[in-house]
């Protein structure tokens, strides 16, 4: 009887009933396994995106979704008003598993950058010693940490901030793999924290020179300044190690999770820090409603044992090589430049006849894989680390033919 919605139709109620911020690829997808998915017409296509990394353990992982299920039918919510039997067990695994003394539950990416804000601001004034309200936060220009007022008030894209003023005073922006700029900017005692991304996401995969981290952490050592690492992107294996920092041996003194810290399931989001930092924030100082609820200690627990069960950060290490050597040797006018950590990757492209990173997008859909253009002339390559090589191989050549069809 019921009539079977097509992707015109579902595209056009979309564009009808729903706030016009995204403008998505024309693909309309409807289920999702490993690092396939499925659009409403039945085609398959590798998913290079990931959910911008949130599906690291690949789509539907029968381990997470049974965690979830299993809790679903138990407990959901609980408020922080009152314990509950999964939280604790959570914060034990999480504090073993990253090796900080504490964790802060919250939901999205934002939220945790929002919370690890705040905590280095409290630090400022109760530890460190900063007079009220004086406290800034060094930022990097390109900076990708979510749409909250006060992280676009840090943000130095247009599209992310403008026409939403006023905006949140105290960050000093300075260019990112720039350590002159660090060290004077540290030159400020009103400086409390540093806030960075180890590889810039939303920058078009931006990788820092070799040291760029570990040298940014002993400058903020040196300074008494928090180091603080926003992993939401670059956690949970994706470059190739549990955190982009452990590239470096940098241990930060807060680290913020989100995407991937449920295998893309449900919105969960954490922040780490050790007791110093931790306990600045007192009991009704800070919070969220659904942050900690039994569902989502759950879930990131099977997520996080997916990680270390199934090797995904060796898998990231050895088929990013072979990703970016590929398409390094490819011998083409329109790859421009290749790069990327692990399974983050991202291509610079230079496309004639006016043609676009879109139409090459678009292009490599309709020949079944699925990435997003960033920033113009720049496609991230970022599939679920549960790819094999096989697969990896496939995908390569995908993307070489559609290359191939622009020149
Ligand atoms: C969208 C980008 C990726 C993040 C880092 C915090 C957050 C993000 C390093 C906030 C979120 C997203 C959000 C997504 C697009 C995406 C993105 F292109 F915008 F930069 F992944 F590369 N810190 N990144 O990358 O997390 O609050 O969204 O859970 O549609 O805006 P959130």
């Amino acid at each position: 009887m019921s009539e079977k919605l097509t992707s015109g139709m579902l595209i056009e109620m979309e564009d009808k009933y729903g706030a016009h911020n995204y403008h998505p690829l024309p693909v309309v997808l409807s289920s999702g396994e490993g690092v396939y998915v499925w659009d409403v017409e039945g085609n398959k296509y590798f998913d290079f995106l990931s959910a911008y990394s949130a599906v690291n353990q690949g789509h539907c992982h029968p381990k997470i979704v049974g965690a979830l299920i299993d809790q679903a039918k138990k407990l959901t919510l609980t408020s922080r008003a009152f314990y509950n039997d999964s939280l604790g067990v959570w914060e034990k695994y999480m504090a073993e598993y990253f090796g900080y003394d504490k964790m802060l539950p919250m939901n999205t990416g934002a939220e945790a950058d929002e919370t690890a804000i705040k905590l280095c601001r409290r630090w400022a004034y109760d530890v460190k010693g900063i007079e009220k309200y004086k406290a800034k936060i060094i930022v990097c220009n390109n900076n990708f940490h979510g749409r909250t007022i006060t992280i676009i008030s840090a943000s130095t894209d247009p599209d992310s901030y403008e026409g939403y003023g006023p905006f949140t005073p105290g960050f000093v922006k300075i260019p990112y793999n720039d350590l002159n700029a660090l060290e004077e900017a540290l030159k400020d005692s009103n400086v409390a924290g540093f806030l960075v991304e180890p590889i810039q996401g939303e920058a078009g995969v931006f990788v820092p020179d070799d040291g760029y981290i570990k040298k940014a952490y002993d400058l903020c050592k040196k300074n008494n300044v928090l180091f603080i690492a926003d992993e939401v992107q670059t956690g949970i294996a994706r470059t190739g190690s549990l955190l982009a920092c452990d590239h470096e041996a940098v241990r930060p003194d807060i680290v913020i999770l989100g995407k991937a810290l449920s295998g893309g399931v449900i919105p969960i989001s954490a922040v780490l820090a050790d007791d110093e930092i931790m306990l600045v924030i007192k009991p009704g100082e800070h919070g969220s409603t659904f942050g900690g609820n039994p569902l989502a200690a759950k879930v990131a627990m099977a997520a996080l044992d997916v990680v270390k069960n199934e090797n995904l950060a060796d898998n990231a290490v050895r088929l990013g090589e072979i990703f970016r050597k590929e398409l390094s040797v490819f011998n083409n006018e329109t790859i421009k430049i290749v790069r990327g950590k692990g399974l983050l990757n991202a291509i610079v492209v230079d496309l004639k006849n006016g043609k676009t990173a879109w139409d090459l997008c678009v292009a490599m859909k309709d020949n079944g894989l699925l990435a997003k253009p960033t920033h113009g002339d720049k496609i991230r390559f970022a599939p679920p680390l549960v790819i094999n090589e096989v697969q990896l191989r496939e995908s390569i050549d995908i993307i070489k033919e559609s290359v191939k069809s622009f020149e």
